[in-house]
């Protein structure tokens, strides 16, 4: 039996609006090297978005190198970490000639090519090819096998892939990965893929509620179905969704691990988790949540007073807070501050009387009449322009378009 351990999307160096998550972030990343050395997985996989943006901040890198290398346990533990779309491919694998000798391997690119490797440490890298990983150890008598693809844009499945004329992406994919497939996993062993992209059982079903969209083309035909997964795959580590979750029911072995901290309002209240899977050849993963204890909580709040609102930041003074207040017509510097001493992690929406019926009379104007009207009105109000014609044929052509197709 093997165990590996899946993680996704750190995101390290990221701030919700302003409020630095660093000191949440050193913590929850020695949470997970504690699982680590708790549950001994040979392996960890780390699914993209390792850091927040292309150039992160130095602690954000320091922070990555550090817990990496605790991972590794001195090189006995391989890790292999692939870029997301937050990431810089180049970046990401500029260390990897310099990490690899510590048992850490980056992916940049869907091609690329980390190669074969012996260690001292009972296990080695018996095969690579692009986008692909064969480790073996020597406690076990059949190979783990890694598909390993980065984010891919469409500019990097379309050149690194296929062809820059083929557009349907998922099932360039689909087909790259069959091709390993063929090439590389007829003999008995364990399969494992790993990509960073949005996949779902449904084509319509975009996810917004964390701002990570569909990475393919907008469009149906461009989503990631679990068919397009090679049915050869024991496991398939996914990040990008923030919220865990796999796929569909009828596929528990495609897994979104998640974030391991809520890092928008849009995930206030979701556990966070690491999987942990134990894999044979011919048998079904067996995948262990471990839930994280690490990190605020995210809360979103409606208090009817100024004075409800400072029993609820007596009650929360260490979540961050998405607080909307009742007032009547302003939140004066006195009552902000009695607010932000009780909680410093805050952000205040003051709903005025005023605010309120404008907002009711908008609703109720909306609810009816022409969305083309509507539209017009909106622009307006934004640009104080008028929509140009062609704005408004896109803007009808975006209403026609069924994207459940
Ligand atoms: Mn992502």
């Amino acid at each position: 039996m093997i165990k590996i351990l899946h993680t996704a999307d750190w995101h390290l160096g990221k701030k919700l609006e302003n409020v630095s998550r660093m000191d949440e972030q050193v913590q929850v990343m020695q949470e997970i090297c504690e699982i680590a050395e708790r549950e001994h997985p040979d392996l960890v996989i780390v699914a993209g978005d390792l850091f927040d943006q292309f150039n992160p901040p130095i602690e954000a890198q320091d922070l990555l190198y550090k817990t990496l290398k605790r991972l590794s346990a001195e090189g006995s533990r391989p890790v292999l970490a692939i870029a997301g779309n937050h990431d810089s491919p180049d970046r990401i694998e500029s260390v990897d000639p310099l990490a690899r000798y510590n048992g850490i391997f980056f992916s940049g690119y869907p091609n690329s090519l980390i190669p074969v490797m012996e260690t001292d440490k009972g296990w080695r890298i018996s095969a690579s090819d692009e986008g692909f990983l064969e480790f073996r150890w020597d406690k076990l008598d059949f190979p783990l096998r890694i598909l390993h693809t980065a984010f891919p844009n469409e500019f990097r499945i379309k050149k690194d892939l296929g062809n820059l004329d083929d557009n349907n992406l998922s099932l360039l994919l689909s087909g790259h990965w069959q091709g390993l497939v063929e090439k590389w996993c007829k003999e008995p062993g364990v399969q494992v893929l790993t990509t960073h992209l949005f996949a779902s059982s449904q084509r319509s079903n975009y996810e917004e509620e964390d701002g990570e969209r569909a990475t393919l083309n907008i469009g149906g035909s461009q989503v990631v179905l679990p068919e397009h997964f090679p049915a050869e795959m024991n496991y398939v580590a996914l990040g990008h969704l923030h919220r865990p979750h796999a796929i569909s029911s009828k596929t528990p072995h495609i897994n979104y691990s998640g974030s391991p901290l809520a890092y928008s309002f849009a995930e206030a209240g979701q556990e966070k988790y690491v999987n942990l899977v134990e894999l044979e050849p011919g048998r079904d993963a067996q995948i262990h949540r471990i839930a994280l204890q690490s990190g605020r909580k995210l809360l979103k709040f409606e208090a009817a007073s100024v004075a409800e609102a400072q029993e609820y930041l007596r009650q929360n003074p260490d979540s961050i807070v998405d607080l909307s207040v009742r007032v009547e017509e302003f939140l004066d510097a006195g009552d902000r501050r009695s607010l932000t001493a009780l909680n410093p992690h805050l952000f205040i929406t003051p709903l005025s009387k005023d605010f309120l019926s404008k907002q009711a009379e908008a609703g109720a104007r909306y609810a009816t009449g022409n969305m083309e009207d509507h539209f017009r009105e909106f622009f307006r109000e934004k640009s104080n322009t008028e929509p140009s014609n062609e704005i408004m044929k896109l803007f009808k052509e975006i209403l026609a378009t069924d994207i459940s197709q």
